[in-house]
């Protein structure tokens, strides 16, 4: 059992196109444990963002994520990590698949709709910034539990 950190970004956000994300994290069976809308700031984009420091694209990466509202989401299940990134499509989007998320929406790697961490890592480490543990639920004590029984 994995969790994630999936961020719908600020063009997701203008674009209306958030219940469209949410929607599809769920249909492919993902279970969302934690969900806000919130403004990011510069600090917390750079320690989100920090592996890129220094590189041409960050100043406005940083400026883009921090531009607008954006909506934060951990979601659970088994693989969690590789299938979130699958639903998402590569990250930009002029080559991604069409029936993923950045092939069926976006055209742009810098408006590129969704983030969702790369690995287990990043996912602790990002889950970590934007949520405190008791803002998430624990599925694997609650009463669905079921839909993850194999
Ligand atoms: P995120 O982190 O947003 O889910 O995207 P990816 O995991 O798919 O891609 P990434 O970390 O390599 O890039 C982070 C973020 O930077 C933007 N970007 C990236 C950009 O604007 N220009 C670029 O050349 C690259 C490589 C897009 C996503």
């Amino acid at each position: 059992m994995e969790r994630t950190l999936i961020i719908a970004k600020p063009d997701a956000v203008q674009r209306g196109l958030v219940g469209e994300l949410i929607a599809r994290f769920e249909r492919r069976g993902l279970k969302i444990v934690g969900l806000k809308l919130m403004n990011v700031n510069t600090a917390l984009a750079q320690e989100h963002y920090k592996e890129h420091t220094g590189k041409p694209f960050f100043g406005g990466l940083v400026s883009y994520i921090t531009g607008c509202p954006v909506v934060i989401m951990v979601v659970q299940g088994p693989n969690a990590i590789e299938i979130a990134r699958a639903t998402i499509g590569t990250t930009n989007p002029v080559a991604a698949a069409s029936g993923s998320i950045r092939g069926d929406l976006g055209v742009s790697i810098g408006r590129n709709l969704v983030h969702g961490s790369d690995g287990p890592q990043s996912a602790e480490r990002e889950v970590a910034l934007f949520f405190k543990s008791d803002e998430l639920l624990d599925y694997e004590r609650s009463a669905d539990r079921w839909i993850f029984e194999s």
